[in-house]
C-alpha cells in the first residue's frame, strides 16, 4: 500500500500527524528546490504553524527540472513522513505541509500562477550553492542563469505579479552561502537590470530578502531508509526522508508581507543573522567538507565513522576552535565552545548515515564560505590554519582525478587548470584574480603544495 490520503487511517498510532483540514488551506509559499532539506526543515515549520491554528501555509514545491520528487509526492498528495533518528530509535511524523509539486521545465505556467497568486506571501530557496549561477567573480554569470534558472522564473512571475497589482513577496534562501538574502537580492537584481529595469526598481521596493541560517542534517534517503520506514509505518513512503532531532532557523526579520508565528515554533528572528551563519558555515560545513576529503582520504564512508577516528577528530577540533571560531564575531547569546561540542556530538550520530560522499560533492561552490574565508582572517593577522590547508589538500587530489570522483559543476574546468597549472591554476579559477585571497594568496598556495605533498604521510 503506498501513502496517500485514503491510506492515513492504516498508520501506526503513534505517527504524530496533521491537526488541521489540509484541503481547506491556501498556498502561502513557494519553495525552489524541493530536495530533502526542505521536506525536514523549512516545511516542517510551515506545518507546525498550521498544526498551531494558522491558516494559509501550504506550500507549492518546485522543482527546476527533475521529476524525481514531483513522482514521489503528487501520488501521495503532496505526504510525505519525517523519521527522527537517534538514540537508538525513530520518531515518525507525517507532514501535510506540501500541496503539490510543479516541474518548472514542464509546468512553467502553473509556477508562475503560484508566484503571481495574491496568497502567496513567501519564496523560499534551497537551490544548493550552484544555483545561484554566480561567476568565479562572485557576479552573476549571464549565461548560466539565462539557461533555466530560478531567475527566468522570478522575473517571469514577479511581472504578472507587478502588472496584477498584488503586494511584493519575501524572497527567503535558505541555501548555505554566507549573507544569502542580500546575494540573492544583488543576483536577481542584476538579472532584472539586464531584461526589466522597471521590474528591479519594483522588486528593490516592494519585495524583502532576509537571510536566513538553517540547520539540519539531512542525509540522501536511501532505498535502505525507505525499506525502514515502510516496515515501520506498514505502507510504502516514496517521499520519506530522515533526520537528526537537532534544527535551527535564523531569519532576519524583514518579511515584506504576511509570515506565520514562525517564533513560536522555535524559529530565532533577528535584526543581523550574520554571526549565526558565519559560525555555521565556518565551523558546521567546514569541519563536514573537511571530515569528507579528509575521511574518504582515510577509507571512511559516514561522518559518524570519520568523527569517530581520532586523527580527523583532532582536525576537527582545530579547525572549529582554534581556526574558525576566532574569526567569528559571537552575539551574545552564542557560546561557540559550546556549539563546538555540539557539533561533534552531532556528527557521531550513527542512526544518520551521513554520506562523505554526499558532502564532498560541489566543493568548488562550498569551499569559499566554508574554508577560504576563515582562511583570509587568519592570514591577515598572521596565523597558520593547518587543518584547512589539509583538508584543501585532500580536496585536490578530487581535483587532480587522484581520488574517488566526486560531483562538481567546475569538474571538468578545475582540472583543466591543474594540469595547466598546479594549485595556482585552481585557485584562480574558483576566486578569479581578484578573489578574497588575492592579496596574498602566494604563500597560501605554496603551504597547500606542501600540505598535499605531507598527505600521504598523514592519510
Ligand atoms: C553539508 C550540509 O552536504 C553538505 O555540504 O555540509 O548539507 C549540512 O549537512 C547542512 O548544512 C546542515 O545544516
Amino acid at each position: 500500500m503506498r501513502l496517500s490520503d485514503q491510506s492515513l487511517a492504516a498508520l501506526p498510532a503513534g505517527v504524530a500527524r496533521p491537526s488541521y483540514d489540509r484541503a481547506a488551506q491556501q498556498c502561502g509559499v513557494v519553495h525552489f528546490g524541493i530536495g530533502a532539506f526542505h521536506r525536514a526543515h523549512q516545511a516542517v515549520y510551515f506545518d507546525d504553524a498550521m498544526n498551531a491554528g494558522e491558516r494559509g501555509w501550504a506550500i507549492t514545491g518546485v522543482s527546476l527540472r527533475s521529476p524525481a520528487v514531483a513522482e514521489q509526492l503528487n501520488p501521495q498528495s503532496g505526504l510525505y513522513t519525517l523519521a527522527t533518528r537517534g538514540g537508538g530509535h525513530a520518531d515518525y511524523r507525517l507532514i501535510g505541509a506540501i500541496r503539490q509539486v510543479l516541474v518548472a521545465s514542464e509546468d512553467r505556467q502553473r509556477v508562475m500562477a503560484a508566484l503571481a497568486s495574491p496568497d502567496t506571501h513567501i519564496v523560499t530557496f534551497t537551490v544548493t550553492e550552484k544555483g545561484y549561477c554566480r561567476a568565479p567573480d562572485g557576479d552573476l554569470d549571464i549565461a548560466l542563469a539565462h539557461s533555466g534558472s530560478i531567475y527566468g522564473l522570478l522575473a517571469e512571475g514577479l511581472a504578472r505579479r507587478r502588472e496584477a497589482g498584488h503586494a511584493g513577496l519575501t524572497l527567503l534562501s535558505c541555501d548555505n552561502l554566507a549573507h544569502n538574502g542580500k546575494q540573492l537580492e544583488r543576483l536577481l537584481l542584476a538579472f532584472l537590470n539586464g531584461c526589466d529595469p522597471p521590474l528591479a526598481d519594483w522588486v528593490r521596493t516592494a519585495c524583502s530578502f532576509p537571510s536566513s541560517m538553517v540547520d539540519r542534517i539531512v542525509p540522501a534517503t536511501t532505498e535502505a531508509d525507505l525499506s525502514s520506514a515502510e516496515t515501520a509505518l506498514g505502507q510504502r513512503d516514496e517521499g520519506h526522508v530522515g533526520t537528526e532531532a537537532f534544527s535551527q532557523w535564523v531569519i532576519e526579520d524583514r518579511f515584506a508581507g504576511p509570515r506565520p508565528r514562525l517564533e513560536d515554533h522555535g524559529v530565532q528572528l533577528v535584526s543581523d543573522v550574520a554571526p549565526y551563519e558565519t559560525a555555521k558555515l565556518r565551523m558546521l560545513n567546514g569541519a563536514h567538507s573537511l571530515m569528507a576529503y579528509c575521511g574518504l582520504a582515510r577509507g571512511h564512508e559516514y561522518v559518524h565513522q570519520a568523527i569517530a577516528d581520532p586523527a580527523i577528530r583532532a582536525l576537527v577540533a582545530r579547525l572549529m576552535l582554534e581556526e574558525a571560531a576566532p574569526t567569528i564575531a559571537a552575539a551574545s547569546d552564542q557560546d561557540l565552545a559550546g556549539y563546538a561540542a555540539a557539533l561533534i556530538e552531532r556528527f557521531a550520530n550513527p542512526a544518520l548515515n551521513h554520506r562523505l560522499l554526499q558532502i564532498a560533492m560541489d566543493g568548488s561552490q562550498k569551499i569559499p564560505q566554508r574554508w577560504l574565508e576563515t582562511l583570509a582572517a587568519n592570514q591577515q593577522i598572521g596565523r597558520e590554519c593547518p587543518a584547512i590547508l589539509q583538508g584543501i589538500a585532500a580536496w585536490l587530489v578530487h581535483v587532480r582525478g587522484d581520488a574517488r570522483p566526486v560531483d562538481d559543476p567546475l569538474a571538468q574546468t578545475l582540472a583543466g587548470c591543474w594540469r595547466a597549472q598546479g594549485e595556482q591554476g585552481v585557485f584562480a579559477a574558483i576566486f578569479g584574480p581578484d578573489g578574497v585571497l588575492a592579496s596574498d594568496w602566494r604563500p597560501t598556495v605554496v603551504a597547500i603544495a606542501t600540505a598535499t605533498a605531507a598527505l600521504g604521510r598523514v592519510a
